[in-house]
Order: C-alpha cells, then sequence, then structure tokens
C-alpha cells in the first residue's frame, strides 16, 4: 500500500524507462577544451558545431568562488520547506520546487532564479539576498563576476575561431549593462525509492535547448546530465566538479546560421546522491535583433530564420513547454 502510493506520487514525475535506449556510449566522447591551449578556438569551434556542448577545463575560474557558492547554495537547500517557500513563488525569478516555468512542467528538483542585471528590478531576487546571510550575495558575486570574465573569453575565441573580425561580436551582448542574463542554482535531492520500486529514472529537469546565447554550468560530482546527438540517442556527461560545461543556446545558434547547434539536454536524478549545479544563461538585451551575422554567411546562403528580438523570443520561451522546439516558429519555411 505505502509503495504503491509512493509509486502513485512518482508517476506525476516524468519515468524515463527504456522506450528509446538511454545510450551511456562509451565511445562518445565529450569534447575537451583546455582554455589555454593555443589551438582552444579550434576545439571549441568543432565542439560547438559537432556538439553543441564541451567541457572547459584549465578555465581561471578559482576553486574557492565555486566551493563557496557550492556551501552557500546547500545551506539555502537545508532550510525548511516553509522557510525556502517566502523567496517564491518563481516569477520567474525567486526560488521554485517541482514546478518549471509556467505551463505545466515539473521535474524531481528545487531552484533558485536570479537575474544578473542589476538594472532589472527583481524584487524576489532581492528577498533572497535579503533572507539569507551576506555571504550568500558574497558568494554568488564572486562566483558569476569570475565565470562572465572566462565566458567573454569563450565568446570570443569563438568568433576568432569562425575567422570574425570583430572578437566580440558576441562577448558585447553579455558584457552590455542591459544583457538580459541569468543565473540558476539547481539542487536535485536523491530519491532512493524509483530504484526500491524498479520504476526506471526519475527525470530532475526535462529535455529542453536553452533559449540564450550560451550558458556555462558548473556541477557538484554527481552525474545526471545528458545530452542529445544528432542522432536522437542520450549520452551521460561524466561529471567533473573543477571543470565546467558550455552549452550553445538558441540565439547562438540562429546568429550562426545553424552552423552552432543549441544542444538539447536533460537531467537525471540519482538514487543516493544529491546533485548540485550552478548555471549562467548569457542572454542579449531585451531589444536586440537576433539575426544570423552578415559576416558568417557566403554570398548565396540565405538566412534560416525570420529576424525578431531577444524580447520577442523570450516571450514566446516563457509561453512553451521545456520539451518544445522553440526556433521552429522562427524558421524561414
Ligand atoms: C531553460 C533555460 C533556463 O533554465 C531558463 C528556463 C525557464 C524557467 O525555468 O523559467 C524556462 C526554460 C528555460 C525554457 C522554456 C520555458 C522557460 C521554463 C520553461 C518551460 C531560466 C530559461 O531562460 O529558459
Amino acid at each position: 500500500m505505502v509503495v504503491l502510493s509512493q509509486q502513485a506520487a512518482l508517476n506525476q514525475f516524468l519515468l524515463i524507462k527504456s522506450c528509446k535506449p538511454t545510450t551511456t556510449t562509451l565511445s562518445t566522447q565529450i569534447p575537451e577544451v583546455n582554455l589555454f591551449d593555443p589551438e582552444a578556438k579550434t576545439l571549441i569551434v568543432k565542439a560547438c558545431q559537432e556538439f553543441g556542448f564541451f567541457k572547459l577545463m584549465n578555465h581561471g575560474v578559482p576553486m574557492e568562488f565555486m566551493n563557496n557558492l557550492e556551501n552557500e547554495a546547500l545551506r539555502f537547500f537545508k532550510k525548511t520547506q516553509s522557510e525556502k517557500d517566502k523567496t517564491g513563488p518563481p516569477d520567474p525569478f525567486g526560488y521554485g520546487s517541482k514546478r518549471i516555468g509556467f505551463n505545466g512542467d515539473v521535474g524531481w528538483v528545487e531552484y533558485l532564479l536570479l537575474t544578473t542585471n542589476p538594472d532589472i528590478i527583481s524584487s524576489k531576487s532581492e528577498i533572497i539576498f535579503q533572507q539569507n546571510p551576506e555571504n550568500f550575495r558574497y558568494a554568488v558575486e564572486g562566483y558569476l563576476g569570475a565565470v562572465k570574465r572566462m565566458c567573454y573569453e569563450v565568446l570570443e575565441l569563438m568568433a576568432d575561431g569562425l575567422g570574425i573580425k570583430q572578437r566580440n561580436v558576441f562577448s558585447r551582448l553579455l558584457k552590455d549593462e542591459k544583457s538580459d542574463s541569468c543565473f540558476r542554482i539547481n539542487h536535485y535531492p536523491p530519491c532512493p525509492e524509483v530504484q526500491a520500486l524498479n520504476i526506471g529514472n526519475l527525470v530532475g529537469f526535462g529535455e529542453h535547448t536553452d533559449p540564450q546565447i550560451i550558458s556555462v554550468l558548473r556541477s557538484n560530482s554527481t552525474s545526471g546530465l545528458q545530452i542529445c546527438l544528432r542522432d536522437g540517442s542520450w549520452v551521460s556527461v561524466p561529471p567533473d566538479h573543477t571543470s565546467f560545461f558550455i552549452n550553445v543556446g538558441d540565439t547562438l545558434q540562429v546568429m550562426t546560421n545553424g552552423k552552432f547547434k543549441s544542444v538539447k539536454h536533460r537531467v537525471l536524478a540519482d538514487t543516493t546522491k544529491s546533485r548540485l549545479s550552478m548555471i549562467y544563461f548569457g542572454g542579449p538585451p531585451l531589444s536586440e535583433k537576433i539575426a544570423p551575422l552578415p559576416s558568417l554567411m557566403s554570398k548565396e546562403e540565405e538566412s534560416l530564420y525570420k529576424e525578431f528580438t531577444w524580447c520577442e523570443y523570450k516571450k514566446a520561451a516563457y509561453n512553451s513547454r521545456l520539451s518544445d522546439n522553440r526556433l521552429e516558429p522562427f524558421e524561414k519555411s
């Protein structure tokens, strides 16, 4: 009886059984880039074209910043549910539990979503800082400062690697004081019941692509992240708490006229260990027109997309379900 009700409670979350085999293809090596490698720009471009994803090592972000924030975040998630709920629900910023977005998506996850732009008045982001020890704010600021600098460098190498003269063609959008970027800390509690009940894998965060330009993820050493390859198979990404994982977002796919692919990814909850990840989503200013860069198009090449502003795209994204193909309505037929 107890077992049945547990199973019923878990059934509301997506359980991945074995419909489409979840591949842990050992032969599929996740591309790795050492930021100080003289070949870094070439390797970044190759990884973004083939996977839309790569692991970044030797990135220059001090471990201290990562550990500090991880500790502060764990302190937050250890609070009682009613304490945490005081900073929710996310609108879209704030604390959220199980519900993702506004259109019925759920996952085995709790999270904090913050804006990284001090000009965007988000009372929830401010409440989160006020209701936590000052160390929390310092930890977020320290971490984001270092991650943003590293991210600008990655975007500049990308432009260079693509042969674009204007090295800051992507990074300027994130450096802009009106950049609409955000930051997310996800906590995936372990779920021993799914193993006991033998009912498959519990989805922590369902499959989706990120709408922004680029996403920079760091997690603790618990596995769960999977990326979808071009052939539709899923590959587990071995965790590495000392490295970052970089995702191409939808906006970068458009700016490169499809040369870079925004990567579909998801997170499965672990049965025994909790996973903590922090993701910086670098987005352009709301008014920015998003279109393929002319410098990346050959003479006869046509844009695959209708022109739109980031504000329009973001609005459409927030009206979509997680697994929707958000770019489709913006593709030229
Ligand atoms: C995916 C990337 C970021 O986490 C996020 C997410 C956002 C949210 O959690 O509120 C969205 C999702 C993300 C895409 C589609 C919409 C909006 C949930 C959702 C169902 C913060 C973002 O920018 O887009």
